[in-house]
């Protein structure tokens, strides 16, 4: 019987998803929720920046870098579903500039933040995180990068564009 429901699982995960980006194809990991062209793993521990960063780094992704108003709404849908609160993406402020960056090292070609954001309050939000409900929903707020979200993971062959 364990043997049969063991079975039934890898079955699932081996004919789970592949993700295409133009030329590059990729398998997503299994557990992970096909959404556009990409794939995406929604992480409901609560932890600081840094550590969902690492976190999506050791499972082969980052966290994940929105790049249209389409993906911030289906993201942050789907995020509410399985009842997370405001993940972390993949976007932290520079302290040279101020300004905020991807994970790529690259200025934002996309950006959405809610209204009044960034407003960096007390001088201490360096983190941006991307609301799944309310009327914010699938906008952005720059945060202090320690206080403790869920986050989602990007799984893509990174060209960093
Ligand atoms: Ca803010």
């Amino acid at each position: 019987m364990m043997f049969k429901v063991l079975l039934i699982f890898a079955a699932v995960c081996a004919s789970s998803i592949e993700a295409n980006y133009g030329q590059y194809t990729m398998h997503c990991p299994c557990g992970s929720h096909k959404i556009l062209n990409g794939c995406y793993t929604f992480m409901k521990n609560k932890v600081t920046w840094d550590k969902a960063r690492a976190d999506c780094l050791k499972r082969g992704g980052d966290l994940v870098i929105p790049t249209s108003n389409t993906e911030c709404d289906l993201l942050s849908q789907r995020a509410n579903t399985l009842g997370m609160n405001a993940p972390w993406i993949g976007a932290s402020r520079r302290r040279q500039d101020a300004k905020f960056y991807n994970t790529c090292g690259k200025a934002l070609s996309f950006k959405r933040w809610n209204s009044g954001e960034p407003n960096n309050h007390s001088n201490n939000e360096n983190c941006a995180h991307m609301y799944s409900h309310g009327s914010g929903k699938g906008k952005w707020n720059d945060v202090n990068c320690i206080r403790p979200y869920g986050y989602i993971c990007q799984f893509k062959a990174h060209r960093c564009d």
